[in-house]
């Protein structure tokens, strides 16, 4: 048994006038209750510290800058640093990333049980649009405030194990997971905001994203042996709302732990990264059953090359 009790700490809506600091005071509020329950790992949300920031069309790129950090930690986020190395506590957590080279993305950091970073990882699946779209009821502009990960999917020997990370849209993609359990993860930490309403389908709703969140961390999970701990900041921003449903899964892809309300709340398990062991030795044994002659497609092509028509 090599048990990590995580804790995924939701967060509640983040208003554009929030201040980091007082982001950052709910987030320690959080580690106390991980600390309280005895937590080894706390799991924090994409784009932790701000509003999301990509509902919103801002032609000029000083105020987008506003938004990101240029380095980590910093003023404003030491006080977390502190206090989870205090509680020997390891975290991950999202922020919007702004390189001393002036390249801007969405990151997840691994910080290990001392506060030191142990691992990066840069959002490589970007969903949204470049230009304003009148056509949408809000905006989805992070192909325009962010460049594609460039660390590709990683993963790290930390806490005991090998943990990965991705970032919101990334868990809709069969590939981040498969890249990931190709380096044999065993738990993947990810954050996401995702609106409850589409801007552009207004038949897809709350209900639907939930299940699609649902379906899409299930499937990653058994389909790689992995835990993964995905976990939402939820609630209305600025008249906004965004869909809660944090959640834990186990290998066998069962949910194990699940958030209740659309707020701040620490979910916890105990996950034990042996429970890993079986799939990746029997069904998902990916030297004994993968024939990755036939899968050539999946890196040579982006988009869908249609057959031939019927003669
Ligand atoms: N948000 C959403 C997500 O992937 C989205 C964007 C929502 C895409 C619903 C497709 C359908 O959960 C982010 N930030 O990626």
């Amino acid at each position: 048994m090599r048990v990590l009790r995580v804790g995924g700490a939701q967060m509640g809506p983040i208003q554009k006038a929030d201040s980091r600091q007082a982001v950052v005071a709910r987030m320690v509020k959080l580690l106390d209750q991980a600390k309280a329950q005895q937590c080894d790992l706390v799991v924090f949300p994409e784009l932790a510290l701000t509003t999301f920031f990509p509902r919103w069309y801002m032609p000029d790129q000083a105020e987008v800058d506003t938004w990101f950090e240029r380095e980590m930690p910093n003023a404003a986020t030491r006080p977390l640093f502190d206090k989870a190395a205090a509680y020997n506590i390891g975290m991950s957590f999202g922020y919007a990333e702004l390189t001393p080279d002036g390249h801007h993305f969405n990151t997840s950091i691994l910080v290990d049980r001392s506060g030191k970073i142990v691992g990066k990882y840069r959002k490589i699946h970007l969903p949204g649009h470049v230009e304003f779209d009148r056509k949408r009821t809000f905006q989805h502009l992070e192909k325009r405030y962010f460049e594609p990960g460039d660390l590709g999917f990683p993963v790290w020997r930390a806490m005991g194990g090998i943990l990965g990370m991705c970032i919101c849209n990334d868990r809709r993609w069969p590939e981040t997971y498969r890249v990931m359990g190709l380096q044999g993860v065993e738990l993947i930490t990810l954050g996401y905001n995702t609106p409850a309403v589409n801007s552009q389908r207004d038949s897809e709703g709350p209900e639907q994203r939930l299940f699609h969140n649902r379906l899409s961390l299930q499937s990653g999970a058994y389909q790689n042996s992995t835990w993964v701990v995905a976990v939402a900041k939820c609630g209305t921003e600025d008249g906004h709302p965004m869909i809660a449903g944090s959640l834990i899964v186990n290998p066998d892809g069962e949910i194990v732990a699940e958030a209740k309300s659309e707020d701040d709340e620490l979910i916890v398990a105990d996950c034990d990264l042996d429970a890993t062991i079986f799939g990746k030795e029997t069904i998902f044994d990916f030297k004994r059953h993968r024939r990755i002659e036939h899968y050539g497609r999946i890196t040579a092509q982006a988009g869908i090359v249609l057959p031939p028509e019927a003669t």
